[in-house]
């Protein structure tokens, strides 16, 4: 399996070095690929130091896989020309999404729908990952009808100028290069990707139309805010979801502790509850302050955390690779 790893020396794809590693993927070759002012450089992996080759270079490789974690540009028009020469493409950005042609997959909930006709395969946002994994088995049994969530994001799902911005602010310097218009450290900025005519962010609206076409389902209405918080660990979510069906809290209960990819992390008691802190690492999605919404019928509050660089964007798109892989759908051109 010749993969090649486009954007290999950002934050995604560092992570998406570790949890290749972490979890054994059967590679034969790696090709990190970064912009020309990195070709050469050496990107570690498995003991081993790999130079950083250019798109072209890795192209003319033929790679089975290539995952993309470049920004959208890079992605729209660089992901052809890969998909040409017969890779598969996982791509973390934006630029497909919602192209109906390419299927936008988290690999519990519909995986499954991949031919080897999919040469370009979206990976979704990381706050509607998170949020999707958590609520599909809930959605089987009472049908989600509609979601207001809002976002506790953390500096991470920026990159790297980000994660210096509050480094930096917080050893009381101001910051050299800023990610963002406004302080990050000691303030929240409801402001992430940027707003539309209608008032909306695009993350909104990310999480808005990602989750009818992962869910398969246009009737589902959600309405999100989206926050930037000055944490590093993963982001965090405040979901109030509304169901067809009346619900049982001890059947939703059970029916979060087997859904696959989430932790069930619920006992107030105890202090116990879902933490960006706890979730940094990890390839779960925690669950936990789960209430009965007492203003409406059928309708469910839930907090939901996990780390967006891992199940968020190298963890979701590691597990398409090894979906392909597993299933043998890779029939490289
Ligand atoms: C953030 N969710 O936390 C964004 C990062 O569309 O893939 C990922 C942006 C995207 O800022």
């Amino acid at each position: 399996m010749k993969l090649a790893i486009v954007g290999a020396t950002g934050l995604v794809g560092t992570e998406v070095l570790k949890v290749l590693a972490e979890r054994h993927f059967p590679l034969t070759e790696l090709l990190p690929v970064a912009s020309a002012k990195s070709v050469g450089q050496l990107v570690e992996y498995q003991g081993k130091q790999y130079p950083v080759v250019s798109m072209d270079e890795a192209i003319a490789a033929r790679p089975d896989i290539a995952i993309f974690s470049a920004g959208g540009s890079v992605s729209k028009e660089h992901a052809p020309r890969f998909a040409a020469v017969g890779t598969t493409v996982i791509d973390n950005s934006s630029a497909w999404r919602m192209d109906p042609t390419k299927k936008l997959v988290v690999p519990e909930l519909n995986a499954d729908t991949l031919t080897a006709d999919d040469k370009i395969i979206a990976n979704p946002n990381c706050s509607t990952i998170q949020m999707v994994v958590a609520l599909n088995d809930l959605h089987k049994k009472y049908r989600v009808r509609r979601i207001v969530v809002s976002t506790y994001q953390s500096v991470t799902g920026t990159g790297k100028k980000a994660v210096d911005q509050l480094l930096e602010e917080r050893a009381g310097q101001p910051a050299s290069n800023p990610a963002y218009p406004h302080p990050i450290d000691l303030n929240v900025l409801p402001h992430i990707d940027v707003f539309e005519p209608s008032g909306y962010t695009k993350e909104e609206l990310k999480m808005v139309n990602e989750t009818r076409k992962i869910m398969g389902d246009d009737s589902i209405r959600v309405t999100a805010t989206c926050v930037r918080i000055p944490v590093m660990g993963g982001h965090s979510e405040s979901i109030n979801v509304e169901f067809a069906e009346e619900f049982d809290m001890a059947e939703v209960r059970d029916i979060l502790t087997n859904t696959p990819g989430v932790e069930l992390v619920d006992n107030p008691a105890q202090n116990q509850y879902p933490m960006p802190k706890d979730s940094h690492g990890r390839d779960a999605v925690l669950v936990g302050r789960l209430r009965r919404d007492e203003t409406q019928p059928k309708t469910l509050n839930m907090w939901v955390v996990a780390d967006n660089l891992r199940k968020g964007a190298a963890t979701n798109a590691v597990q398409i690779a090894e979906y392909l892989v597993s299933k043998q759908v890779l029939v490289h051109g």
